[in-house]
């Protein structure tokens, strides 16, 4: 992959797009080319470009200097577009199965080129049109498992990973998972956006000084903990899916964190999408937070025990304890991601998609006690078994 620095920076057009993929020669000359900005999520363009007789595409994403969810009065570093095409690089180099190709980055232009997946669907909307994905949580399982072994002190040789976590130092992006994530749905913050009638529950909450605490502690943990190269994102919305093929995309909020952060955000997400389902149709979603912590474990522990670099790897007991720590924070940071997709800025289409007022109040406050208790229990879930404990035992 080429990362070069050509032009100035200037938002893209569909037209320019389109010119942009021409010069670069990623199409055969005079092929008929269709092109429309797809991007859906709170911060990019995304241009999917095809050829209208092969049916070839390529998508092409570029870094808007600002947060489009917001707007212009959110200015946005456009490094995060490097860092993005690196993170797609460095995970190709471990798990290329689970990354789309990357064929092309431009700094200048902060956009990275890259395979269209567009024969997958987005893993959120396929959840919430009642899709089940039975390799999903096989999939990020090992891609969590091999990204989080291979660039840790164990997997790596431990000059090199410094290196590596410093090219993946993000503070702008970090930045906001610290507030959006760890801070402002816990207080009154006019970045929150509920619903008034969610008004008590919330300030309950706001006053909640047991919650506070442990909230704290895991948000030192995000803030100091260098442990491993993250996603950093990695919601539903981060993952194209199909039956048998998963790819992880956007790690443009990537950089070295605690072990437990990506899985813990992805157990959230399969949480909120079982908040917004009939009570029947949710075992799909615990059975995948069981297989993904369950897959990350043995691939981890394999790999711990077999390609470990660090002379106290074998030392009896230290990956029993890594694991446990790792599972105990991932519940934690699940609480948290749980909490902010509820009444923070950006929400999820799980829960907002829920036409029926009552019912979207309903799964709203059940977010709220779910994620608190997800929190403060942390230490005390022994399995994956408590996740679905504590989401009964928080219905009322
Ligand atoms: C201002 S960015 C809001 C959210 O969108 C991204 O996908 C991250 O989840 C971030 O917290
Ligand atoms: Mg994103």
């Amino acid at each position: 992959m080429t990362i070069v620095q050509s032009s100035v920076y200037e938002p893209l057009t569909e037209q320019k797009a389109t010119a942009l993929a021409v010069r670069l020669g990623l199409f055969r000359d005079g092929a008929p080319l269709a092109c429309r900005e797809i991007g859906d999520g709170n911060l990019n363009l995304v241009f999917h470009i095809v050829d209208q007789e092969t049916k070839q595409g390529v998508i092409i994403k570029q870094a808007l200097p600002y947060a489009k969810v917001v707007g212009e009065s959110w200015p946005l570093t456009l490094k995060r577009a490097v860092i993005e095409s690196n993170a797609l690089r460095t995970f190709a180099s471990y798990v290329p199965q689970y990354v789309p190709k990357v064929y092309y980055s431009d700094e200048s232009l902060a956009i990275t080129v890259m395979e269209d997946l567009s024969r997958l669907q987005i893993a959120r909307k396929g959840l919430i049109e009642g899709k089940t994905y039975p390799l999903l949580s096989q999939h990020i399982g090992e891609f969590v498992a091999k990204m989080a072994f291979y660039t840790s002190d164990f997997g790596m040789n431990q000059q090199e990973k410094k290196k590596l976590a410093q090219s993946f130092v993000n503070p702008e992006l970090c930045k906001i998972t610290e507030d959006l994530v760890f801070t402002d749905p816990f207080f009154d913050r006019d970045t929150n956006n509920f619903e008034d009638e969610l008004r008590p529950d919330v300030e309950t909450l706001w006053g909640d000084d047991r919650l506070h605490l442990e909230t704290a502690k895991l948000k030192r943990k995000f803030l100091t903990e260098a442990d491993v190269l993250l996603h950093g994102d990695l919601h539903t919305g981060s993952i194209f899916a199909s039956d048998d093929e998963t790819k992880v995309i956007d790690p443009e909020f990537a950089f070295y964190g605690p072990i437990g952060f990506d899985l813990g955000q992805f157990f959230a997400n399969l949480l909120l999408n079982a908040l917004s389902r009939p009570e029947l149709e949710r075992q799909p979603l615990f059975e995948h937070v069981d297989r993904t912590w369950n897959v990350f474990a043995s691939v981890f522990s394999e790999l711990w025990r077999t390609e470990s670099v660090e002379t106290y790897a074998h030392t009896p007991g230290l990956l029993e304890d890594v694991l446990r720590q790792t599972f105990v924070d991932a519940v934690g940071f699940a609480g948290c991601e749980v909490i902010r997709r509820t009444i923070g800025l950006a929400h999820v289409a799980d829960l907002d998609g829920i036409e029926q007022k009552e019912a979207r109040l309903a799964a709203k406050r059940h977010a709220l006690r779910l994620g608190r208790r997800l929190i403060i229990e942390r230490a005390e879930l022994t399995g994956t078994d408590g996740f679905r404990r504590l989401f009964a035992e928080t219905k009322q």
